[in-house]
């Protein structure tokens, strides 16, 4: 090691107790590394070191390190990083994350740190500092101990955050770093946390008729411990009824219930089938919390989802309304950012409305898309999604002096929405208040707000390929380049199907290509999605047992 590097010479004995396995190429991807937890030991190291190395480079400031799969399968895990104000990390880093977990030898990886420190000219003298959570998987305590592992050798204070959902440690983060400054976002503590959201909730639906007690589907992963603690905090404010809370079964997580389970399915996880009555609200959290999904009964006893487009649709009209009414329409601009998944309806919908741009999918996608307008909502239809202001927007409410009482309660209500929005990263939780003020606030049930719009009906079908980074695409992920070939092919089947519209892309968080397909009726979206998956299969050479099967 070169001698700057003096004081980090437990580098390589560390490194030689997590080495990398040789069959596995590591990819830095949707969100951060993903894969099997059992492979996972030499990642985690050397996610230590480059948590170490991105602090440096930011002057000491605190990086966050959350080790979760979120809505993927128990066995699997992941990790990733959260850049100082609780965004995702820095695109440019992803490489250097990329090189480390992939360098061969302790010989490689310590080439690699020293090429990243020259890179990206980081002055090793200075501090650095990492806050870290997991979720509730079984593999978390060695994957932790590994990076705990990492954080040693690079020197770095860490501060353990315990087992949190995601929102709470991207929260962490933004809090540390502001502390005491005049962007100060809350207190750096995960009681601050629920502490600023109920506060926030209780102003907002202060002299308002109580909602009927709402169920909650915690997938059995981590959502459930944030929601027995913020529950008394409540009070009565909102009854929460959690169901699947059972964090310590093994095989639990995500499995039958959670928001995937419900938009991939687009059923009630069967936990709630004799619990949710005609007409009641229920959601679900992912393994993680960062995603939400509704639905109800509706009278004929059929199953109504309320996806991310749903809530986007809700929450931008209540945000568009109150500025209205705060008489601040000519000062802020609300536009709303949507993924190819968005269903067309939901697309029409907003956009006859607002301003609305279709970007990648990827969390980091949207929300550097929403930062360019003055109030950016954006929302997957998976239920990933968030509402930003600007600090000019926060700066024009701070400022704007009401005159009339209406424009005055618009204001606070406005006001306390920048408190009860986690504005660092969609949030089950703070999501599921925002819906529920709206919700208050309109004198809605899920029928009315279901009847914003009638969603197209639409099929997500997902192909075992033996080489998914063989599909590419461009246009917001709307037209494959690659393979060559087949986006013609599918375009050509989309033209006989009415209302039709389909798209390809390789998942970043599981080994599957996904195809999405909608159309003006149910049983030609089915067909249309096994068709698309029928090419695909063709095309690739898939794993025979999910070569789709139906209209073949
Ligand atoms: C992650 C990302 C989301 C993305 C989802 C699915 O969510 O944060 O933005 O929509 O993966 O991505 P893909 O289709 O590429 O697999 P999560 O909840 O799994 O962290």
């Amino acid at each position: 090691m070169s001698n700057q590097f003096q004081h980090y010479q437990e580098i390589p004995r560390l490194a030689d107790a997590h080495p990398k396995l040789s069959h596995i190429r590591y990819q830095y991807g949707t969100a951060g590394f993903r894969t099997l937890g059992s492979v996972l030991d030499s990642v985690l190291f050397r996610v230590g070191i480059l948590a170490g190395l991105r602090s440096k480079k930011l002057d000491g400031k605190t990086i966050g390190v959350m080790v979760t799969a979120s809505h993927n399968p128990e066995d699997d895990n992941g990790v990733k990083l959260v850049d100082p104000r609780g965004e995702m990390l820095e695109a440019s880093w992803e490489a250097h994350a990329s090189t480390l977990a992939n360098a061969a030898t302790t010989s490689d990886l310590i080439e690699a740190i020293e090429a990243i420190v020259r890179f990206a000219k980081i002055d090793l003298s200075k501090p650095a500092r990492v806050v870290y959570g997991r979720d509730t998987r079984p593999s978390g305590p060695a994957l932790v101990a590994s990076l705990r592992d990492g954080l040693a050798a690079i020197r770095a204070e860490p501060r353990d955050a315990g087992i949190v959902t995601t929102p709470i440690l991207h929260y962490l983060v933004r809090t540390i770093n502001t502390k005491g400054t005049k962007d100060t976002y809350g207190d750096d503590s995960e009681e601050g946390y629920y502490e600023k959201l109920s506060g926030a909730f209780k102003r907002l639906v202060a002299g308002k008729q109580p909602l009927p007690p709402l169920i909650v589907d915690c997938a059995n992963g981590v959502g459930a411990d944030a929601i027995s603690k913020i529950s008394p905090q409540l009070g009565d404010s909102l009854k929460l009824i959690p169901h699947n809370t059972a964090t310590s079964t093994p095989g639990a997580l995500n499995n039958l219930c959670g928001a995937d389970y419900v938009k991939t399915l687009q059923k009630l996880p069967p936990s709630l089938a004799n619990h949710l009555k005609i007409g009641q609200r229920g959601c679900s959290f992912d393994g993680d919390a960062d995603r939400l999904m509704y639905f109800y009964i509706d009278e004929r006893n059929q199953f109504r989802m309320l996806d991310g487009d749903k809530i986007a649709a809700l929450v931008a009209g209540f945000v568009v309304d109150l500025i209205k009414t705060a008489g601040l329409e000519s000062d802020v601009k609300v536009g709303v950012v949507q993924t190819a998944y968005a269903n067309g309806s939901s697309t029409k919908y907003l956009a006859e409305r607002l301003p609305v741009r279709c970007v990648p999918t990827g969390v980091k996608h949207l929300h550097h898309a929403a930062e360019r307008f003055d109030i950016g909502v954006y929302f997957e239809a998976n239920g990933h999604g968030t509402v930003l202001f600007s600090t000019g927007t926060q700066e024009t409410l701070a400022h704007h002096e009401p005159s009339t009482p209406a424009q005055s309660t618009a204001l606070n209500h406005l006001l306390n929405l920048t408190q009860l929005i986690n504005q660092s990263v969609g949030d089950a939780i703070s999501d599921m208040l925002l819906v529920e003020v709206v919700l208050a606030h309109r004198l809605y049930s899920g029928l009315e707000w279901d009847s914003l719009y009638v969603d197209l009906p639409n099929r997500l079908v997902k192909v075992i390929v033996e080489d998914r980074h063989a599909f590419q695409t461009e246009d917001a992920e709307r037209q494959l380049v690659s393979p060559k070939g087949l986006q013609g092919k599918i375009d050509d089947l989309v033209r006989r199907y009415d209302g039709g519209r389909s798209f390809v892309r390789p998942s970043g968080t599981e080994d599957v290509v996904r195809v999405y397909a909608e159309a003006a009726i149910k049983s030609q979206a089915d067909e249309l999605a096994f068709r698309v998956a029928g090419l695909v299969y063709d095309e690739a050479g898939g794993d025979p047992s999910s070569r789709p099967k139906e209209f073949l």
